[in-house]
C-alpha cells in the first residue's frame, strides 16, 4: 500500500521533473537521481498545524499528530522544508497535510497539500 502511494508520488515528481526538463540535456539525469533516491529514503506522512514558519533558516515548526510509519507521538518539533515554494504554502495557523523524509538528524518536508 505504501509501497504503490510513493510510486505513484514518484511517477508524478518525476512527470513534472520531465515536462521541465524536456528541453535540456539532462533529463536522463533527473531520471536516474530520483529512482536512487526513492530506494534510499523512506517517505512518512503527518498532518498539523503550522506554529511558526522561518524564511530566513527553511523551517516550520508543526504541532503534528502521530505518524505511525515512524512510532512518534502527537507533538510540536520543527521541520526543514525542501525548497521555498513550498515554505510559501506553511502560512502560521494553517491546516497541512505533509510528506517529510528522514535526513542524517533532520526532517525535511518534501511535499503538503
Ligand atoms: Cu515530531
Amino acid at each position: 500500500m505504501k509501497v504503490i502511494a510513493v510510486a505513484a508520488a514518484l511517477a508524478v515528481a518525476c512527470a513534472a521533473a520531465l515536462a521541465q526538463a524536456a528541453d535540456t540535456k539532462d533529463m536522463h539525469h533527473n531520471h536516474a537521481a530520483m529512482a536512487q533516491a526513492s530506494q534510499a529514503q523512506a517517505t512518512h506522512q503527518a498532518v498539523g498545524f503550522v506554529k511558526k514558519p522561518d524564511a530566513k533558516l527553511g523551517t516550520v515548526s508543526i504541532a503534528h499528530g502521530p505518524v505511525k510509519s515512524l512510532g512518534w507521538p502527537a507533538m510540536t518539533m520543527v521541520f526543514k522544508v525542501r525548497d521555498k515554494a513550498l515554505l510559501g504554502k506553511f502560512s502560521e495557523g494553517r491546516k497541512v497535510e505533509f510528506e517529510f523524509q528522514e535526513r542524517g538528524k533532520e526532517y525535511v518536508i518534501v511535499a503538503v497539500k
